[in-house]
């Protein structure tokens, strides 16, 4: 903490003019309220993240002190919090992650600010002791046994979920075909419908359940949640607790997810997000690092949909990154992240809603496509520093990483070599 403290000394009379001139620009505005909704916004972390990432064509060791426990993912996710103070909690992937001791994880993530968000259950790969294979899917299999295998794995995964304070349990699922003929596209439904019921009905009064959609890969002809509009089907159906989780890099090129997000918001079902950006697909790069406008563009349908229906910006929906890159350290790669969605956040805050509506019914289009690139070109990145400082984070979290060599004190620690569990 006292580093933190000499690292924002040293940069606080620069950024306290940057801010000073952004509030005389926006002095119409209640900054306050806003940074300290920024100072409330928390994105969870996932644990898969952490360590090597890759492609299906290869994987390449991060630059050392990568993570081998759950133990160490949990201080890797510790330190992310103490640098930004907006990576409150973390998000596991099971088995990938095996939590053993839960009071024991529960006080170590405590200790650092943290909590459990949503547990991931995991149907798409093989496990060495499961007595069938998924190669043909898990819930929407045509063989019962194999879809009771996969039901029984998501039910274990929320009661350790709920062993860890968790309270939302994400399904994504790879099931779907390679080939036409290969499925009949409603038996896949309807297997998949019963499985998630039976899972639904194991869910705790509090808990949400996250229905992950994704167009395509690894089936390439067919995905059995492969839309918004199917996962919405499936969340209806099952009832007030299912949701529509949505995945960034999970839609047809040049879907609009803006509108997507407005009118889940609109039905109540909108769950949450998995944040990260691609080019092409399914890329998992850094948020914000392709295109920051659609970033904008969808926080700015989320405030608008959000308060329009009296929702809490940071509690009511379930804010997570799933995206990482092994030719960054993931470290450094996750804090990048972490603060395009804060900023694209921001910017969606000081939108002129009252102008925008207005401009919008009286059909000024011009003015209304100047009223949002306004505030999206403004640079508004010393808001979202002032929120770490009140936050007691850093004013540079990158920068303040790099001066602590934060990365050879883990290599130190851990050693070179090390592997993290996981995909
Ligand atoms: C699938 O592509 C996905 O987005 C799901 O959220 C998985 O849980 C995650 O990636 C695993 O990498
Ligand atoms: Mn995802
Ligand atoms: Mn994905």
């Amino acid at each position: 903490h006292n580093q933190i403290e000499q690292h924002n000394d040293s940069l606080l009379t620069s950024h306290q003019r940057k801010l000073n001139n952004l509030k005389a620009d926006w002095s119409h505005l209640d900054i306050e309220s806003i940074i300290q909704k920024l100072v409330d916004f928390q994105i969870a972390i996932p644990s898969w993240a952490l360590g090597t990432g890759g492609t299906r064509f290869g994987r390449f060791a991060i630059t050392g002190g990568e993570p081998r426990t759950i133990e160490e993912k949990i201080e890797d996710v510790g330190l992310l919090h103490a640098l930004n103070g907006a990576s409150g909690s973390i998000s596991l992937h099971i088995p990938w992650d095996i939590p053993q001791n839960a009071t024991e994880l529960k006080a170590l993530a405590s200790s650092y600010g943290l909590t459990f968000d949503a547990v991931n259950s995991n149907t798409f790969q093989d496990q060495a002791d499961a007595a069938h294979s998924y190669k043909f899917g898990s819930l929407q299999n045509v063989n019962k046994a194999i879809r009771k295998q996969a039901i029984e794995h998501n039910i274990e995964v929320i009661k350790q979920g709920v062993a860890l304070d968790s309270n939302a349990l994400t399904v994504w699922l790879a099931d779907g075909s390679c080939f036409p003929g290969q499925l009949n596209f409603r038996k896949a439904f309807e297997n998949t419908l019963e499985s998630l019921e039976e899972i639904y009905s194991a869910l705790p009064e509090d808990w949400k359940m996250f229905v992950e959609y994704k167009a395509f890969e690894p089936n390439f002809y067919s995905t059995t949640v492969g839309d918004w509009g199917q996962s919405l089907l499936y969340a209806s159906k099952l009832g007030k607790k299912a949701y529509t989780l949505v995945d960034l890099g999970h839609h047809l090129p040049n879907a609009n997810i803006e509108q997507i997000v407005s009118l889940l918001l609109m039905e109540g079902k909108l769950g949450g997000f998995h944040f990260n950006d691609s080019k092409y697909g399914d890329d998992d790069l850094t948020a914000g690092s392709i295109k920051p406008y659609q970033l904008f563009l969808i926080f700015n349908e989320l405030v608008e949909g959000m308060d329009a229906k009296g929702m809490n910006h940071a509690k009511d929906l379930g804010w997570m990154i799933d995206a990482s890159h092994n030719v960054k350290d993931p470290l450094e790669d996750l804090l990048q992240s972490v603060e395009a969605i804060m900023l694209a956040y921001a910017q969606a805050l000081f939108v002129d809603r009252k102008a925008l509506i207005e401009a919008q019914e009286t059909n000024d289009v011009a003015k209304a496509q100047e009223i949002l690139q306004n505030t999206f070109r403004s640079d508004l990145r010393s808001i979202v520093a002032e929120a770490r400082l009140r936050a007691g984070a850093a004013l540079s979290p990158i920068g303040l990483y790099r001066n602590l060599s934060c990365r050879n004190n883990l290599v130190q620690q851990r050693g070179q070599k090390t592997v993290a569990t996981g995909l």
